[in-house]
């Protein structure tokens, strides 16, 4: 129930350790939006899951940025009866832009945690300390070349391996990595790269009990993944196509997944996340936690999240060093496998402003101004 006063947006440019290959694009550097928030009770922190390139969804950082500049925030600025509760119904009007909606949802609910002086994990529910750690691996050169970044996280000590794969290269690393490490827990992610004539093809994978496989077919195509189930034994597990509550219960109906991967910013935020959470465990289908590279601040929020009792699997939420060589917060460390979950007030985490000047590509500041939103500082 605060004045929301001012947003600060920030783009930020993170060299990525090893460049990210999956079927929609080559990952070098992480270009982040940050949000900060400004409301009377304090400040709150926001990042915005987009990426440079709209090859995931349809969103894309400099898109987002623009699309909160001019007609996300000016239905929120200087509105006195705002809280994180709200700010998906006051955004109603706008069509889309989830994962912009998010980041702004996330930076109120951060300000309004921290002045409750209640953590993220706390608000969700959370019922463990620490989560498992998963850690997806890009589409490689090489089986060898894939191999060797298998085992160099295994050592690490992460719980599960998601590859990535698309047509050519998929039974063929799977079978590598299985033959070479075990039965270590190991899953597939072929965003969206197959169609369903590959059925049969796709069902070779089954020979090796793999937890699951990750959005096979184009995200509109919920029904085809419901035929696929029928001749594929791997549970599927849907990530592009769930983009809401709704569409997480019509594609369960269906029985076009088992599983579902819940993203926050894919869905409009972490309320919306929640609520999928609970719809899925009331229906016994349980859910792991995605990523989009995130930095520190988005990672301290879904790890809290991944906390909550139907988050069954291990997440994406990898240590922030299998991303960054320096996070923009202390930073996540795998302990036995695992990443603790932050307990302090709102995300938990605090945020190295000095390294994070260093890394600003630009910075725009939205507020009001007699009564009237306005952009300063482009
Ligand atoms: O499909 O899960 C995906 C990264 C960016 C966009 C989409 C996806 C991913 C990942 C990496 O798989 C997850 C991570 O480690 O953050
Ligand atoms: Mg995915």
């Amino acid at each position: 129930m605060a004045l929301l006063q001012a947003i600060e947006m920030r783009r930020v440019r993170l060299p990525l350790v090893a460049p990210f290959r999956a079927s929609y694009g080559v990952h070098a550097e992480r270009d982040v939006l940050l949000l900060r928030v400004v409301t009377a009770g304090g400040e709150g922190w926001g990042e915005c899951a987009a990426l440079a390139e709209p090859t995931y969804t349809s969103e894309y950082v400099d898109g987002c940025q623009h699309v909160l500049r001019e007609h996300l925030l000016p239905r929120l600025l200087g509105r006195d009866d705002l809280s994180a509760a709200g700010v998906a119904e006051a955004l109603r009007p706008v069509v889309g832009h989830r994962m912009a909606k998010a980041a702004i949802e996330m930076a109120v609910l951060d300000a309004e945690l921290r002045s409750k002086r209640q953590s993220f994990a706390h608000f969700f529910g959370a019922v463990r300390a620490a989560v498992d750690s998963g850690v997806s691996v890009g589409i490689h050169r090489s089986i060898p070349a894939v191999l060797g970044t298998v085992g160099g996280y295994l050592d690490q000590g992460y719980r599960r391996i998601k590859l990535k794969i698309k047509p050519g290269w998929d039974v063929e690393p799977v079978r590598a990595v299985r033959e070479r490490f075990g039965d270590v827990p190991l899953q597939v992610d072929a965003n969206t790269a197959y169609s369903l004539s590959d059925a049969r093809h796709l069902a070779e994978l089954d020979a090796f009990d793999l937890l699951l496989i990750e959005q096979p077919l184009p995200e509109d195509q919920v029904l085809a993944h419901a035929e696929l189930a029928k001749v594929v034994r791997t549970p599927i597990c849907l990530d592009e196509s769930i983009t809401s509550a709704q569409a997480a219960a019509d594609a369960i109906q269906l029985g076009a997944c088992k599983i579902i991967n819940i993203k926050p910013g894919r869905v409009g935020g972490y309320l919306e996340a929640r609520r999928i959470h609970d719809l899925c465990a009331s229906r016994g289908v349980p859910v792991w936690m995605g990523g989009m590279l995130e930095t520190g601040l988005g990672r301290a929020g879904n790890v809290a999240m991944a906390a909550m009792p139907n988050f069954k699997l291990p997440g994406d939420t990898s240590a922030s060093d299998r991303y960054y060589h320096r996070d923009i917060t202390d930073p996540f460390v795998l302990v036995d496998g695992r990443l603790n979950v932050p307990d302090s007030p709102g995300l938990g985490v605090n945020v190295d402003l000095d390294y994070l000047k260093e890394i600003t590509a630009s910075v725009q500041m939205v507020q009001r101004r007699e009564g009237r939103p306005v952009r300063v500082g482009d």
